[in-house]
């Protein structure tokens, strides 16, 4: 009797089991500098909707200035510094480019379909720092994530590359390896 109890128990938690793991993803995120990865700043949790992916953020001192900061997926889920502009070791540069699978090598935002499909909308960092408020990116799904990295910059995104390449967000601030 307690055998087929068991036996019961754990097929349905193999059915279960699966579909409860795949169904959502909490990113770890920490600050990122020229050394490497810093302090955890909190998760961001990844689920799929049947408007796109949905980023919530649940995240401390992101730090200065509040206001909404240039967020993407990166193609590479490497955090780690790399090669700046300058050549000298600049933050999360390990983590490469904007995630691009259709090689566009533009970034036109998160609901354009001739850019990267690593665009995202702006992640908003609030007056005492937190990031709450959360993102849809309609053109990504969870399994695009595996593997890459979520990135938030110093400064906003316009979704060009004009004035400056890549919307203008600047340095990178914080990272998120995707497991
Ligand atoms: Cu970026």
């Amino acid at each position: 009797m307690h055998r087929m109890l068991l036996t019961t128990a754990l097929s349905v938690f193999a059915l279960v089991a699966p579909a409860v793991l795949a169904a959502e993803k909490s990113i770890p995120i920490h600050a990122i500098s020229a050394n490497g990865t810093g302090m955890g700043l909190g998760t961001i949790t990844a689920k799929d909707t049947p408007q796109g992916l949905l980023l919530t953020p649940d995240l401390k001192q992101v730090g200065q200035p509040a206001g909404p900061r240039g967020f993407h997926l990166h193609e590479k889920g490497d955090c780690g510094a790399g090669p700046g502009a300058d050549g000298r070791p600049a933050p999360g540069m390990a983590a490469g480019g904007h995630y691009d699978p259709a090689k566009t090598g533009k970034h036109h935002g998160p609901h354009a379909k001739d850019g990267h499909k690593g665009d995202l909308p702006p992640l908003v960092v609030n007056p005492d720092g937190t990031a709450t408020l959360p993102v849809l990116a309609p053109q990504l799904k969870l399994r695009d994530l595996t593997g890459k990295a979520l990135m938030v910059h110093a400064g906003g995104d316009n979704y060009s590359d004009t004035p400056a390449p890549l919307g203008g967000g600047g340095g990178r601030v914080a990272c998120g390896v995707i497991k």
